[in-house]
């Protein structure tokens, strides 16, 4: 393990904070963390938004680069800390084009309209949403807090003329999310969804069916393409969507791949068992100041949804 240490701004929730925190562990890599609440909207503080104009989370910083998107974050970590596991293969390789092109597709989901579009139509659950109920909240009360978060970008804009252009991005994208949670929308998603799987499905075929590749979702390696299929797997089973995607019957191997996959450190540690970093540095910080308006309205019962979290069976 290398001494050096980066910095990472996350939260332990975050679908893409969740990628990166993956990659870090499997590179064995030294880190300092800094848990940004986006659940009380934190990451469009002044001070964050200097870090990343994105107002998103992960972030890196490696001393003065800091560097943002966690598919770029996923590129530096491994290219920088280079370690006998390598999670971005050469692209002259045939194993690389594959691991570039499933990184690709499965970063285009659209993990906003699926997760929250869960939460707006609980009815497209298969086996219940396993998030507590109090974290939970309803289209109204997403569509307030977009509307909320939008208002505050925008009064935070006047507040920062420094920052006036990434504010204003912010807005915007704040205004158009509830558009993305109509029941058609949501539908289309969840069944473009299928149409991924369904290519996954083929892809892990083809990797059985070659004995001196078969392991992982590329081949013998556990490579970032892993990272990315391993927390979208972790994210359907918490939305309860696990049982519409896979089983036995349906996509049998991706069913076995999870099964195996589930089990690796890394995954456990930051998907499966994501509350507890959540804790310990809630713990240790104690209460933050954050954006009251926000959280006023949008705050989540923490320790019910720590308790939850902490309790996760599989
Ligand atoms: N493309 C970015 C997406 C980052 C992103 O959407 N992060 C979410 C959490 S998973 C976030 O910070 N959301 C807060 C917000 O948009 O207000 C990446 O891959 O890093």
């Amino acid at each position: 393990m290398s001494d050096r240490q980066v910095r990472l701004y996350y939260h332990p929730l975050s679908f893409f904070s969740q990628v990166v925190l993956v990659a870090l562990r499997e590179k064995e890599v030294k880190y300092e963390p800094v848990i940004v609440d986006i659940i009380r909207g934190e990451q469009i503080e002044a001070w964050y938004m200097r870090i990343n104009s994105d107002g998103a989370v992960p972030t890196l910083q490696d001393g003065e680069k800091t560097i943002r998107e966690s598919a770029v974050i996923v590129d530096y970590i491994d290219k920088e800390f280079p370690t006998d596991s390598k999670l971005v293969p050469d692209m002259s390789t045939e194993m690389g084009k594959e691991v570039s092109k499933w990184r690709g597709m499965l970063n285009d989901i659209n993990m906003y309209a699926i997760t929250y579009g869960t939460f707006c139509f609980p009815e497209f659950s298969v086996s219940g949403i396993k998030i507590p109920k109090r974290m939970l909240k309803c289209k109204t009360e997403i569509t307030a807090t977009n509307q909320i978060m939008g208002k505050k970008a925008e009064q935070l804009a006047d507040e920062h003329p420094d920052l006036r252009e990434a504010y204003s991005a912010r807005a915007a994208a704040y205004q158009k999310r509830p558009a993305m949670l109509t029941k058609e929308n949501v539908t289309k998603q969840m069944d473009d969804l299928e149409t991924v799987l369904d290519q996954v499905e083929e892809q892990l075929l083809k990797v059985e069916a070659d004995p001196s590749k078969e392991l992982w979702f590329c081949g013998q390696q556990f490579t970032a393409a892993d990272i990315s299929l391993c927390v979208l797997m972790n994210r359907l089973h918490l939305l309860g969507l696990g049982e519409r995607y896979h089983d036995d019957q349906k996509r049998p191997r991706l069913h076995a791949y999870w099964g195996h996959a589930k089990q690796r450190s890394s995954v456990k540690r930051h998907c499966l068992n994501a509350g507890r970093d959540l804790m310990k540095q809630k713990l240790a910080k104690g209460a933050k100041t954050a954006l009251p308006v926000v959280g006023g309205l949008v705050a989540i019962g923490l320790a019910a949804g720590l308790a939850f979290l902490l309790a996760q069976k599989r």
